[in-house]
């Protein structure tokens, strides 16, 4: 696989709040990223565009949250052959629920990986596109396999506190 970077795209710059998570992560083990607003329903051709362009720009993933009507991952996907991992971006007006279903609910044929609401969907896109980076790159894969053992030792120790 010659394709290394990752897009952050995002539905509108309200959406960064929550996509800074992914970006800080993709930052933290120097991935090489971009980020770009692409209102599915205010900018209907550049999202085609994009994701039509994206492979051949070197995009490896495509990460894409949005929130409420949240068409643009699905239609980031219906447009590219990259894996697409969305991202729920929690809504004022029903916290959030309206963006997982708008983007979890695909056709068949047309795969978007969905992640959790808000933050943490934010933060596992990341991770899950590092580890889709990892599959052809040791060097990624080796610095995935010490933040999990990290993460790992930092919730025994925190587990060990408790009987202090
Ligand atoms: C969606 O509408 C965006 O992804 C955002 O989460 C939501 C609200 O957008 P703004 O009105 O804040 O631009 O398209």
């Amino acid at each position: 696989m010659s394709n290394t970077k990752v897009a952050v795209v995002m539905g509108s710059v309200s959406d960064w709040e929550t996509m800074q998570d992914s970006a800080k992560i993709l930052a933290d083990f120097a991935i090489e990223t971009e980020k770009h607003v692409i209102s599915a329903h205010r900018m209907p051709d550049q999202l085609s565009q994009f994701a039509k362009e994206a492979r051949e720009k070197g995009f490896a993933v495509i990460i894409a949250g949005a929130g409420g009507a949240a068409h643009l991952p699905g239609m980031l996907a219906a447009n590219t052959i990259l894996p697409v991992i969305g991202v729920p971006v929690r809504s004022h007006a029903l916290n959030g629920l309206d963006s997982l279903l708008s983007i979890v609910q695909m056709p068949a044929g047309v795969p978007v990986a969905t992640t959790a609401i808000g933050s943490a969907g934010a933060k596992n896109a990341a991770y899950l596109a590092i580890s889709i980076l990892a599959l052809q790159d040791n060097v990624i894969a080796e610095k995935l396999i010490n933040f999990r053992m990290q993460q790992t030792q930092a919730s025994s120790q925190s587990e060990l506190q408790l009987h202090d």
